[in-house]
């Protein structure tokens, strides 16, 4: 496997993938390193539903936010801002190519409860992989919607602002960041 920097990448989790036309690749996920991060998803308000999101017993080094217990690769952070068990292997959102028009768009899409106002969520693209370094955002590069979808519910959203093949190959990620 392939060496990668995910050290780069501090508090944060990503989900980044290929965006061809032909295919929807495999979602990948690096992830800080960074043990100091208070765990998420363990202490929803109360009324707010489930107190814990993780199994009974669940050590508190294992709640962390850049913990994985269930070692599905995603996060604890990312598991919350997908609103995915943190204790069960999960699938990650695949990827989609949206017609808007004329044209085809990559993007990720998925639904969540509308109380996650402990994390901020936001689209990024990059020409390539080197973490951290070209990851851009901004109206012309990326687009982050997220929306109501239902009772308690919200829609994110995240588009390439490039229409596939309009312009060289592109990545596309999901960064969340802990508040
Ligand atoms: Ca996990």
């Amino acid at each position: 496997m392939a060496a990668k920097s995910p050290r780069a990448i501090d508090r944060d989790g990503t989900i980044q993938l290929p965006p061809t036309a032909r295919t929807v690749g495999s979602l990948k996920y690096s992830a800080s390193e960074r043990s100091a991060i208070p765990p998420v998803g363990s202490s929803r308000k109360p009324g707010k539903g489930a107190a814990s999101a993780f199994t009974a017993g669940t050590p508190a080094g294992d709640r962390l936010a850049a913990a994985d217990p269930d070692k599905d690769g995603i996060i604890n952070l990312m598991e919350y801002a997908l609103n995915t068990n943190p204790s069960a292997a999960s699938a990650s959102p695949a990827p989609e190519v949206v017609t808007v028009g004329a044209e085809k768009f990559l993007q990720i899409r998925w639904t969540r409860p509308n109380d996650r106002t402990d994390i901020t969520t936001a689209g990024q693209v990059s020409t390539d992989l080197t973490p951290s370094l070209n990851w851009v955002t901004g109206a012309g590069n990326v687009t982050t919607t997220i929306t109501p979808a239902g009772a308690g519910l919200e829609e994110v959203i995240i588009r390439s602002a490039q229409a596939i093949g309009s312009g060289p190959r592109r990545f596309l990620r999901a960064k969340v960041t802990q508040l």
